[in-house]
């Protein structure tokens, strides 16, 4: 892996660091963009200019003194409200929740070998992309940082179609059917009567599902772990989940599963900073993934196929169609292929993320669909889905409609806007208008596949096996991991207050492992179990443990551009440490931001004054990755003061790196050695420290210590 992802990145280069207008996505909306100015002037709907007033005062009868009843002969007002009245659309029933960018992606190696779709195989195309990223459950107001499964769909505007990877940040899914669908979905969002919780699968009924339905139990263990509070939709993976297929040139079919991992590496927030930024800032990865791309910090993913030839089908104790597993890498490895870059924020959300609508149905020639019983049932929902969100004629939409021509005898519907010329709106007719084209003239190949069967309402009998990958999956957890998955189903447990809710889950997880289980218990308040369900069988898998995404352990560059670090400063501060570490981390792409005591200027010994970002009490330690607080006499006051002790001690407890020079040394030493009795200056094992303090800088003497950092708190 570490080499492959190396490799990658040197061949991509700077390859993808493509201008905008080169974005053949982002030029064909640009038909729709209009850019509203001062020299505008009002006008209704219908082009009218609308008279002196009509952005603010209804048309009445009035006398000059005293206006008297409001008229309804007000169009323009009219016009104002109704619009308004209606600008809602149905939310999405899933994934409501969500934020999206344009990008690129790129091909640097083709794989002619097992497909003949021409994204995947010209290595000199750029192909337009818009990701969406998601929360599932929570409504389309709720908070980003819930703990929930990420939906990472994307739409490639290819030459020969749209073709849409509407996926997950978890490579597995709760269900291995589509018509389970709305019971997992129903169980999972607010209950019926009260509506209670949002966003939130710590409620009874959703474990009261996932025990019924043992096949959720592997799908459910990884929404357990880190993976379900990701630190920014950059560092997450995405999966395409279902099994699709892949045809070349000579029509030989293989299978395929779709990756994207992220060069950032993948990391998670803790439990408890999730718990705080849902309402601190409820747009937390939002802005994160907006930002970035402001800066110019563009996310990238390398994308990887997964192949596994038709003759290999049968040769796994688990079923290829089946969702709700993976395909180790050991057994069949990820082929990096291609990078996708972000690169440019919409320009309107409504119109270009809200409206945004994703189909699995959507493929290209090259690629098709497998017999798996999950992605069968999706490929009719999506199209569906759409009708009753943005009607019949939604693929028109600017963000949706393909870069490629699009010509057939489709006609009308609600909110139809191609204007189309001609007579014939049938085929055949006397002008031969639209034929259809060959496949040798870039028509889809259906692949004749052979399907001999009984009608029945059956699945194949390795579908029946639950909990294999689940315990695989529990194995290949770090301890630290492991002990953030207990937590976790703790927190779920304590919110259900049935207990047949949680003394059932607790004998589910002695499918995957007694010591779980008996961890669980404890929190839950159920009995210890004493007896495994079912023996753990010991075995780990590759590409489970995000430990295995960090940039290092990728080979890629550890990076700290993007990273949001705060400065803590007060009356008196050290105006050249500050200045020093400021510019050094704002250099490396870092963004950086001054917390103050109050907004308005704040004065260093020096003279000098710096404006604050932020007031101590306008932010909160959690919405940063890091702190650092320079020396100067503020450290004195700043020491009484609670918040400021709040911000390190909590930065602290959240394992983040905390830094200061100076005066500030003891302040840190102070905030934190208090909580956790460590001990100060050991400077055996610096590298393993969450705080770098030097007490003297500047000079040939400076002097660098560590305090030592408390592994997943
Ligand atoms: Fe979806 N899913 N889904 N889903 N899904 C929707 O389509 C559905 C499934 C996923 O950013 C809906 O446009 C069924 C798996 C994402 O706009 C809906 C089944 C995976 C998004 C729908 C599944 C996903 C959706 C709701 C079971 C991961 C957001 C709004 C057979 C591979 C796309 C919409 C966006 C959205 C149906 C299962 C991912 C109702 C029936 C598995 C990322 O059509």
């Amino acid at each position: 892996m570490q080499s492959i992802m190396q490799d990658t990145v040197q061949k991509a280069g700077n390859a993808i660091n493509t201008t905008m207008s080169s974005n053949q996505k982002v030029a064909d909306m640009q038909r729709d963009v209009i850019e509203p100015s001062s020299k505008d002037v009002l006008t209704s709907d219908f082009g009218t200019k609308q008279p002196v007033g009509a952005h603010d005062v209804w048309l009445h009868a009035s006398t000059g003194d005293r206006q008297g009843p409001a008229l309804l002969e007000d169009n323009f007002g009219r016009e104002k409200i109704m619009k308004f009245d209606h600008e809602r659309i149905p939310e999405r029933v899933v994934h409501a929740r969500g934020a999206g960018a344009f990008g690129n992606f790129k091909l640097y190696e083709s794989a002619a070998d097992v497909t003949s779709a021409g994204v995947l195989t010209d290595t000199s195309r750029n192909t337009p992309v818009f990701l969406r990223f998601s929360t599932v459950l929570g409504s389309r107001g709720s908070a980003d940082t819930v703990r929930d499964v990420r939906g990472f769909a994307v739409k490639f505007y290819t030459e020969e179609g749209n073709w849409d990877i509407v996926g997950n940040d978890i490579p597995v899914f709760f269900i291995q059917d589509a018509i389970k669908f709305p019971d997992v979905i129903h169980a999972g969002k607010p209950e019926p009567d009260s509506e209670i919780p949002q966003a939130q699968s710590a409620h009874n009924n959703f474990w009261d599902f996932q025990y019924l339905h043992s096949e959720a139990t592997h799908m459910f263990m990884w929404a357990m772990s880190d993976r379900g509070i990701p630190r920014s939709y950059r560092m997450m993976q995405g999966f395409g989940v279902n099994t699709y297929t892949l045809t070349n040139a000579e029509g030989v079919r293989s299978f395929v599963k779709f990756h994207f991992t992220p060069t950032l590496g993948v990391h998670s927030l803790v439990w408890d900073e999730a718990l705080k930024i849902c309402g601190q800032d409820p747009d937390f990865h939002r802005k994160d993934l907006n930002s970035a791309i402001e800066n110019g910090v563009y996310p990238v993913w390398k994308f990887g196929i997964q192949v596994c030839p038709e003759s290999k089908q049968d040769d796994f104790d688990f079923d290829i169609l089946d969702a709700t597993k993976l395909w180790p890498e050991e057994l069949l490895p990820i082929r990096y292929i291609g990078e996708l870059e972000l690169n440019k924020n919409p320009d309107e959300y409504f119109t270009q993320v809200e409206q945004a609508a994703f189909c699995t149905a959507h493929i290209v020639p090259g690629i098709g669909f497998s017999d798996d019983p999950l992605l069968q049932g999706r490929n009719f929902s999506y199209f569906d889905t759409q009708v009753s969100r943005l009607g019949v004629n939604w693929q028109e939409l600017p963000v949706n409609r393909p870069v490629c021509p699009v010509m057939n005898n489709h006609r009308d519907g609600a909110m139809r806007y191609t204007i189309k010329k001609g007579k014939t709106n049938y085929y055949p007719n006397r002008h031969d208008i639209v034929p259809t084209a060959k496949s040798s003239e870039g028509a889809y190949y259906e692949y004749p596949e052979k399907v001999v069967s009984i009608k029945q309402r059956l699945h194949s009998v390795k579908f029946s096996e639950h909990f294999s990958q689940a315990q695989t999956f529990w194995n290949s957890m770090s301890p630290h991991e492991q002990s953030h998955i207990i937590n976790a189903l703790g927190f779920e447990m304590d919110h259900c207050d049935d207990p047949i809710v949680y003394e059932r889950m607790i004998e589910r997880l002695t499918d995957i492992s007694l010591e779980l289980a008996q961890a669980v218990a404890e929190k839950a308040g159920a009995p210890t179990p004493t007896k495994a369900g079912r023996p753990n069988h010991g075995k780990k898998m590759k590409g489970l443990s995000m430990t295995e995404f960090t940039p290092e352990a990728l080979g890629l560059p550890l990076t700290i551009a993007t990273r949001m670090i705060a400065i803590i400063v007060g009356d008196r501060f050290n105006f050249v440490e500050y200045e020093a570490v400021k510019g050094a981390l704002s250099a490396a792409g870092a963004m950086v931001f001054t917390i103050g005591p109050k907004r308005q200027p704040v004065k260093s010994s020096g003279g000098k004054s710096v404006s604050p970002d932020h007031h101590f009490e306008g932010m909160r330690s959690t919405l940063f990755d890091s702190l650092y607080i320079p020396g100067g006499d503020h450290v004195s006051s700043l020491m009484k003061q609670g918040r400021v002790i709040h911000w390190i001690r909590e930065a602290f407890g959240h394992c983040k790196a905390i830094g200061a020079t100076g005066e500030a040394v003891k302040l840190v030493k102070m905030a934190v050695g208090e909580v956790d009795g460590m001990t100060f200056g050991d400077t055996d094992v610096i590298d393993s420290y969450g705080v770098v303090t030097a007490s003297r800088v500047g000079g040939p003497d400076s002097v660098v210590e560590g305090v030592k950092m408390v592994k997943g708190a």
